[in-house]
């Protein structure tokens, strides 16, 4: 027997199921109009600490927004919230957690922190008309697949592999490099790049071998690299797997320096190799937060709020978040279509530099910083535009 449902029911329904189906605006507990925003990383697994540091500084932003009265988008003002997705660092998570985000109604999302994530997620984003900003993910082919919802606020992984190559036939006067990558779309991106610049500079690559970011156990690769006397080792992978090769060269006796990118050029990375931490230099895709002017305190107020120091991309999830803001409140309304035909004209200083994009999504004039380990701590040597 069809159920009769009273006539005011049936229209608090509709306006439920419609408030419900809103992507981006909902409303607040508090009765306050509230703009969602996704942020989606890894939270559990070897790479979790770089995770939450990117979760860290999305919601360092939201929050500060929030503190300051909210966001005026038109002539409403709403407040942000912070919808998390823990996408495990695994491409298929990666995809599970970017539908959830986009069911969630999220107007835009910050991530993914993985180049092996964002790319997938990237198809799901643009299928939604959601914005998505990595502050982390560097392979280029992220942002070269034409979706108009896609950007980063990092450098990418041609400038970071061309800068790495050209310092280590430069400055570091490397002759003989070996090369390991550990198969993501990251780490064997970059040290493809860095393979074919080398080579350009003329340095001999004396080995290339590769491993998986789930691997602790380098000796048989070591071995052989050592057999092959390289003067360094360049590495594309994370810093939970960048550790223990540095521990582990220095226990086989490799005197050569440990070369790697963004991703393994972390306090963690130093936390964990101890007293082979020093074997190694490194590039973030990213200007060093000692030389950003409010950068000392942006960590300053990070550890007050989180007990923690930064990891690596937390400054650049922050600035994600006001550029979304800033391309809501010029796009007059929360919409994802709006939001999505106001991104290209961002042109903002933030915390990590000045932001604009090129055509295809890419921070314009992105910076390469270069490190190596001293006194326990990432110590800044250079930057390259
Ligand atoms: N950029 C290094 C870590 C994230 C990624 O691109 O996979």
């Amino acid at each position: 027997m069809p159920i009769k449902i009273p006539a005011p029911w049936t229209v608090m329904i509709a306006a439920l199921a419609l408030v419900a189906c809103k992507p981006g605006a909902q409303g607040g507990a508090d009765g306050s109009a509230v703009i969602r925003i996704g942020s989606a990383a890894p939270l559990t697994g070897e790479i979790a600490h770089l995770g939450k540091d990117n979760e860290n500084g999305v919601r360092m932003a939201v929050d500060e927004i929030n503190a300051a009265g909210g966001l005026k988008v038109g002539d409403k003002t709403y407040k942000l919230e912070m919808v998390g997705e823990d996408d495990k660092a695994d491409p298929r998570e990666g995809t599970l957690a970017a539908q959830k985000l986009v069911d969630e109604g999220v107007i835009a999302v910050v991530g993914h922190l993985n180049s092996g994530t964002s790319i997938p997620a990237s198809r799901i984003y643009a299928d939604a008309n959601i914005v998505q900003i990595s502050p982390s993910a560097t392979n280029p082919k992220y942002t070269e697949q034409g979706f108009k919802t896609t950007y980063r606020d990092v450098a990418n992984d041609n400038q970071q592999g061309s800068v790495l190559a050209t310092y280590a036939a430069g400055e570091m006067k490397a002759k003989r490099v070996a090369i390991v990558d550990d198969r993501t779309q990251y780490g064997q991106g970059l040290a493809d790049v860095f393979e074919r610049v080398a080579k350009e500079k003329g340095l001999e690559v004396v080995d290339r071998e590769f491993t998986t970011n789930k691997a602790s156990d380098f000796n048989a690769i070591l071995t052989k690299i050592r057999a092959t006397k390289p003067d360094l080792v360049m590495f594309g992978g994370m810093d939970s797997t960048a550790a223990p090769i540095a521990r582990q060269m220095k226990e086989l006796g490799i005197n050569a320096t440990l070369l790697a990118g963004d991703g393994a050029c972390s306090p963690e990375f130093i936390k964990i190799a101890g007293d082979a931490a020093t074997v190694m230099t490194c590039s973030t895709a990213g200007e060093s937060l000692t030389k950003m002017p409010k950068g000392a305190d942006f960590e300053r107020r990070y550890k007050e709020k989180f007990g923690t120091e930064t990891q690596l991309y937390s400054p650049y999830s922050y600035d994600a978040v006001f550029v979304i803001a800033d391309a809501l409140k010029r796009a007059g309304k929360v919409d994802r279509a709006a939001l999505v035909a106001a991104m290209p004209q961002t042109n903002l200083d933030g915390l990590s530099g000045h932001i604009a994009f090129d055509g295809r999504g890419d921070l314009r004039n992105g910076a390469i910083s270069l490190y190596n380990v001293k006194d326990g701590k990432l110590n800044y040597l250079a930057t390259s535009h």
